[in-house]
């Protein structure tokens, strides 16, 4: 087959092969979770393949456990508990940095529970280093059964895409226990 002949087989082909894939990629429903490890199986906590982990930067009495106890799904959900505040009453819970863009709409969806308290747990999009600038936020009332949460947002231009994750911070001497969490880039409404 000559060099022409063959561009001229392969152009068609391509062609086709766009059609099948650009509805795909523009819809975006269908997009992957950015998060490794959502619902916590991939114990033990510390190991590489487990993507989140505790920052305990106030230095409190804190424990962070997987809990094979009334899991949402699977086999374990994750415990985050402030046994005593010593200093500044906060705790994170953090993911790795995710491949999050300035300008992109995600849907944010997570099931929780806890005892509940006067005191919120607070979830954010943040900009991990200093300035540690928060992009998105919700305070979240725990509720004794699971529940789960759902919040579609865009994200602001200036989010720095190199630096952003998704982190859970508990505020009080309380438990609450994580599972199944998502985040997903959606179409702009
Ligand atoms: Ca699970």
């Amino acid at each position: 087959m000559n060099r022409h002949l063959l561009i001229a087989r392969v152009i068609p082909l391509f062609a086709a092969l766009l059609l099948i894939l650009t509805p795909h990629v523009a819809r975006g429903a269908d997009d992957p979770n950015m998060l490794k490890n959502p619902g916590f199986e991939n114990g033990p906590m510390g190991s590489p393949d487990y993507h989140w982990s505790l920052n305990n930067w106030a230095k409190n009495e804190v424990e962070a456990a997987l809990d094979e106890t009334n899991p949402h799904s699977g086999k374990f959900c994750q415990r985050i508990t402030m046994k005593k505040i010593v200093d500044k009453p906060d705790v994170q819970f953090i993911s790795r940095v995710l491949p999050l863009k300035p300008n992109m709409t995600v849907e944010l969806r997570f099931w929780m529970r806890g005892n509940p308290s006067e005191k919120p747990v607070m979830v954010q999009f943040r900009k991990y280093p200093a300035p540690y600038t928060t992009y998105w936020k919700a305070m979240i009332s725990l509720t004794a059964e699971w529940k789960e949460y759902v919040f579609r947002m865009p994200l602001p231009a200036t989010l720095d895409p190199e630096q952003t994750g998704l982190m859970f911070d508990l505020q009080d001497e309380n438990t609450f226990w994580l599972d199944d969490v998502s985040v997903k880039q959606v179409p702009a409404e």
